[in-house]
C-alpha cells in the first residue's frame, strides 16, 4: 500500500507536484503513527525555532527516505531538485534557535511527551544580500498555501495595555527517528500585514495587529523595536501558558497539581514573563498568589545560553507597563520577596534604576538553572551568576549541548554515513556512542582513504554548487578552512581576516603554502550591530581583491556565501577540513557548529572555550589545534582591565601591518573609507574581544595545521578519530541528560 503510493508519487510531473505530495504523505503517516502522550509534559519555550528543511529530515525519521529516492530515480528525478521546491524557514538568528530545532528531534526521538512553543514570523530573520561589497536584508517569505503548518481551531485572546489580539495556533510535526511524534506549536495572528513591509526590512512598528508576527527580533536599535521585542515576547508565552493549563485541565488536573502535568523549559531568557503570566493565570483561576508562585517555581527551568552582558536582557519597568501592565503587581511581589530574604542587591530582579533582570525571576522561580556546555557553567557558577550560586547550588546543573545526527550525518552527508555503516553496522544511527567502534581502524590505511576521497568527493560537490550560487570557483584540491556562524565580535572573524591578510601579504611577498587554501566564510550581522557589518565588508573586500590576483589566487581564495542558513550548513559541513571555532576564550557558551564539523571529519583550530574544551578532551591533543589565552586569563584581563590593544599594535611591527592593511590602496579601492577606517579604529584602540592579544598564536598553530595537512594519511587519522568520538555530542544522549536530572518525563 505505501510503497504503490510512493510509486505513484514519483511518476507524477512536475517537482513541485512531487514535493506537495510527499508533504501531505508524511503528513499522514504521521497521524497513523500518533504522538506521545504521557501524564506529564515538557513545553520547550522559545523565542526561535531554526528547524531549516524539513522533507527529508522527516522522511528519513519515517523510514522510507531510501524507497522515495530509489523510485524518484527510476523516474530521471533526484531528491535534490524535489528539496529545491521547499522554501527554508528562517525563524532563528544562529545556534540558540538551532539547538531548540535539534532537541525537539531528539525528545520525539527518545518518546518523550514534549512540545515546542513559539511564534510563526511571518519573514522570518532577514535574507542576506551582498551589494557592494556590503550586507543588504531583505524579508525572507516562507509560508506557502501548502507548508508543513497545520492550522488548529486553538486560539487564545492576549491582552496588551490598549489592544487585545486573537492568536492562532500552527502546529508542525515534529518526527522522532523510527517513533512517534510531537508538535511545535507556532502562534500567530490573522491580522499581520507582510504589504507593510518596504524598502528592506523596514516597516510601521507602531500598527501592533499588523506586524506582531513579522519578523523575529525586528531591529532593536530603537525604542519602538524594543517596545515590539516585549510585545512578541508576552505574545509567546501567554499563548503558552493557556494552552499549559488548558491541557492541564484536559487531563484531570485541578490547578494545584499543575507541575505534575507539566514543565517548562525557558529557553535564554525571552520566554521569562511566561512565569509571571502562568501565576497570573493561576490567581484569577482562584489559586492564592503564594501558592500559584509555589506552582510555578515547581513547573519552570532556565536554560542560560550567554555570559556576554549586552545580551542579558532587562527592562525598564516602564515598558512593561506601556505594554504588560497586568504583569508588573506580580513581578512586584516577586521581587519583594527575594528582598526580604537576602540583603544583595546583585540578587534583587528590579534594580536601583528600575529595571527587571529577567534572568534573577528564572533564577528564583524556577526549579533548574542549566549552562550548555561545561566550562559555560562553571563560569556561571564560579563568577557570573555566583550570587545565585550560593543561595541556590542545587538548582545548578550543567547540560552540555549536542546536535541531532540524523540531519548532520545521515541526512547532509550521506556518503560518509553509508560508508560507516559498512565499517561498524548500522548501530550507531540509534545509538551514536557506537561511533567509538571506528577506533578500530585508526591504522587501516584503505579505511583512511576512503575517507580521504568521500572528503573530495564532498568537497566537488560544495565547489560546484558555489560556483553556480556565488559565481566564484574554487578548487576542490585547496584546504577548506570554514568559519560559518553568525557575525560578532567575540566570534573573531576579524582575526581570521587577519590572518587572510597576513597569506596575501607573504604571497606577494614568494612566500606560497604549500597546498593552496580556501577561506569560507558565512555569516549574518543584526542589522544594526555596525562593527559586525563592517567586518562582512572587509571580508568581501579581500574576496574581491584576492580572487582576482592572478599571483595570489592560485594559492589563496576568499569565499563568503550570501544569506548563510541551515541548508547552506548542510553543504559546507561535510566538505570541510579546518572547523574555526576561534572565539575569545569564556565568550562563546557552547558552540554547536563545533560539533557537526567534527562528527563530518573535520579538525578543529579552536580556543579552550565552550564545548571546544570538551571536544578536546575527547579527542586528545593529538586530534586538534588549540591556541590563545585560556578562559582564566582572559577573565583576568577583564577583572583587571588592563588589555591594552593600542600598546600591543604600537608595538608589534608584524601586528602593525596586518592591521593597517584594512587602510591600504587596495582596500580603499575596493571598499569604503568609513567602514574601513572605523574597523580599523575599533581594533587599534578597544578591541574589546582581544583579537590582537591572541593573533601571533593564531598565526602559528594554523601554520602547523597547513603543514600537518600535507601528511595525508596522518590527517585522516585525526578526522578519523573526530569522528569516532562524537557520540557524545549526540542531541539525544543532552536530552536523556534533561529529562534524568530536570523534566523528569514518565
Ligand atoms: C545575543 C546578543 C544580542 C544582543 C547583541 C549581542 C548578543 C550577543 C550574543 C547573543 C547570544 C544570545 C544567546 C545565544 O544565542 N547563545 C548561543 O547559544 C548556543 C546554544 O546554546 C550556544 O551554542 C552558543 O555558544 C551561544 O552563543
Amino acid at each position: 500500500m505505501l510503497n504503490e503510493k510512493i510509486a505513484s508519487i514519483a511518476k507524477l510531473n512536475s517537482n513541485e507536484e512531487i514535493y506537495l505530495a510527499l508533504l501531505n504523505l508524511t503528513k499522514e503517516l504521521v497521524d497513523e503513527k500518533g504522538t506521545n502522550e504521557g501524564k506529564k509534559k515538557l513545553y520547550y519555550i522559545s523565542a526561535e525555532f531554526l528547524i531549516g528543511k524539513l522533507l527529508s529530515n522527516n522522511l528519513i525519521n519515517l523510514g522510507i527516505y531510501d524507497q522515495v529516492e530509489e523510485e524518484l530515480k527510476k523516474n530521471g528525478k533526484t531528491m535534490a531538485a524535489i528539496e529545491e521546491v521547499e522554501l527554508e524557514p528562517s525563524l532563528g538568528n544562529g545556534g540558540l534557535g538551532r539547538l531548540a530545532a535539534c532537541f525537539l528531534d531528539s525528545i520525539a526521538t527518545l518518546g518523550l511527551n514534549g512540545d515546542g512553543v513559539g511564534i510563526n514570523y511571518h519573514l522570518g530573520l532577514f535574507k542576506q544580500v551582498f551589494e557592494d561589497n556590503l550586507q543588504k536584508e531583505t524579508p525572507n517569505p516562507w509560508i506557502t498555501e501548502n507548508s508543513w503548518l497545520r492550522k488548529t481551531d486553538v486560539s487564545y485572546e492576549v491582552k496588551f495595555r490598549d489592544l487585545s489580539v486573537k492568536s492562532t495556533m500552527y502546529e508542525i510535526d515534529v518526527t522522532g527517528y523510527d517513533n512517534k511524534s510531537n508538535k511545535l506549536k507556532l502562534f500567530d495572528v490573522d491580522t499581520v500585514r507582510e504589504s507593510i513591509v518596504e524598502d528592506g526590512i523596514n516597516f510601521d512598528k507602531d500598527d501592533i495587529k499588523e506586524n506582531l508576527t513579522l519578523f523575529l527580533y525586528p531591529d532593536d536599535s530603537d525604542e519602538k523595536g524594543r517596545l515590539l521585542r516585549i510585545y512578541q515576547q508576552y505574545f509567546m508565552v501567554s499563548n503558552g501558558a493557556q494552552i499549559i493549563i488548558d491541557e492541564a485541565l484536559a487531563k484531570g488536573s485541578n490547578l494545584h497539581d499543575l507541575y505534575e502535568y507539566a514543565t517548562v523549559q525557558i529557553n535564554d531568557t525571552h520566554p521569562t514573563m511566561v512565569i509571571p503570566e502562568l501565576i497570573r493565570l493561576l490567581m484569577e483561576r482562584g489559586i492564592d498568589e503564594d501558592e500559584a508562585i509555589e506552582i510555578v517555581t515547581k513547573m519552570c527551568a532556565y536554560t542560560n545560553h550567554t555570559i556576554l552582558a549586552e545580551a542579558l536582557e532587562t527592562w525598564p519597568m516602564d515598558y512593561l507597563e506601556k505594554v504588560v501592565p497586568q504583569l508588573i503587581p506580580i513581578i512586584k511581589v516577586l521581587d519583594e520577596k527575594v528582598r526580604a530574604k537576602y540583603d544583595d542587591e546583585k540578587v534583587y530582579i528590579i534594580d536601583a534604576e528600575n529595571r527587571v533582570h529577567m534572568a534573577h525571576i528564572d533564577i528564583h522561580y524556577g526549579y533548574s538553572v542549566n549552562g550548555v556546555a561545561a566550562l559555560h557553567t562553571e563560569i556561571l557558577e564560579k563568577v557570573e551568576l555566583k550570587p545565585f550560586m550560593d543561595i541556590y547550588p542545587e538548582k545548578f546543573n550543567n547540560k552540555t549541548n549536542g546536535i541531532t545526527f540524523r540531519r548532520w550525518l545521515l541526512h547532509c552527508n550521506k556518503a560518509l554515513a553509508k560508508y560507516i555503516e559498512t565499517l561498524i553496522g548500522a548501530g550507531f544511527k540509534k545509538d551514536a556512542d557506537e561511533l567509538e567502534k571506528l577506533g578500530q581502524f585508526v591504522n587501516d590505511k584503505e579505511v583512511l582513504n576512503n575517507l580521504l576521497e568521500i572528503k573530495k568527493q564532498n568537497k566537488v560537490n560544495l565547489k560546484n554548487y558555489i560556483k553556480e550560487a556565488e559565481g566564484v570557483e574554487i578548487d576542490e584540491n585547496s584546504i577548506f578552512d570554514i568559519q560559518i556562524k553568525r557575525l560578532h565580535e567575540y566570534k573573531r572573524q576579524q582575526m581570521n581576516v587577519l590572518y587572510i591578510i597576513r597569506k596575501y601579504l607573504d604571497i606577494k611577498k614568494g612566500i606560497k603554502p604549500a597546498t593552496p587554501i580556501t577561506m569560507i566564510f558565512g555569516a549574518k550581522a543584526a542589522p544594526a550591530y555596525v562593527i559586525a557589518k563592517d567586518i562582512i565588508h572587509v571580508i568581501l573586500c579581500l574576496q574581491e581583491i584576492i580572487n582576482n590576483d592572478p599571483e595570489v589566487s592560485p594559492y589563496l581564495k576568499v569565499v563568503m556565501v550570501e544569506n548563510y542558513n541551515v541548508s547552506y550548513a548542510e553543504r559546507l559541513i561535510p566538505a570541510c577540513d579546518v572547523s574555526e571555532q576561534i572565539s575569545l576564550a569564556s565568550k562563546e557558551a557552547s558552540g554547536t557548529g563545533n560539533m557537526k564539523f567534527m562528527l563530518n571529519g573535520a579538525v578543529t583550530l579552536g580556543t579552550d572555550d565552550g564545548a571546544n574544551v570538551e571536544i578536546h578532551e575527547l579527542v586528545g591533543d593529538d586530534n586538534i589545534y588549540i591556541f590563545g589565552a585560556s578562559s582564566e586569563e582572559v577573565i583576568e584581563h577583564y577583572e583587571k582591565a588592563d588589555y591594552n590593544a593600542a600598546k600591543i599594535y604600537e608595538e608589534n611591527d608584524n601586528i602593525k601591518e596586518m592591521v593597517d592593511f584594512l587602510l591600504s590602496r587596495e582596500m580603499l579601492l575596493a571598499g569604503n573609507k568609513v567602514n574601513l577606517l572605523r574597523l580599523h579604529h575599533e581594533l587599534t584602540t578597544k578591541d574589546w574581544f582581544m583579537t590582537l592579544l591572541d593573533i601571533e598564536d593564531y598565526i602559528k598553530v594554523k601554520e602547523q595545521v597547513f603543514k600537518d595537512y600535507e601528511d595525508r594519511e596522518n590527517w585522516a587519522r585525526k578526522t578519523l578519530v573526530n569522528i569516532s568520538k562524537a557520540g557524545f555530542f549526540s542531541s539525544d544522549r543532552t536530552i536523556r541528560q534533561y529529562n534524568e536530572d530536570i523534566w523528569k518525563l514518565n
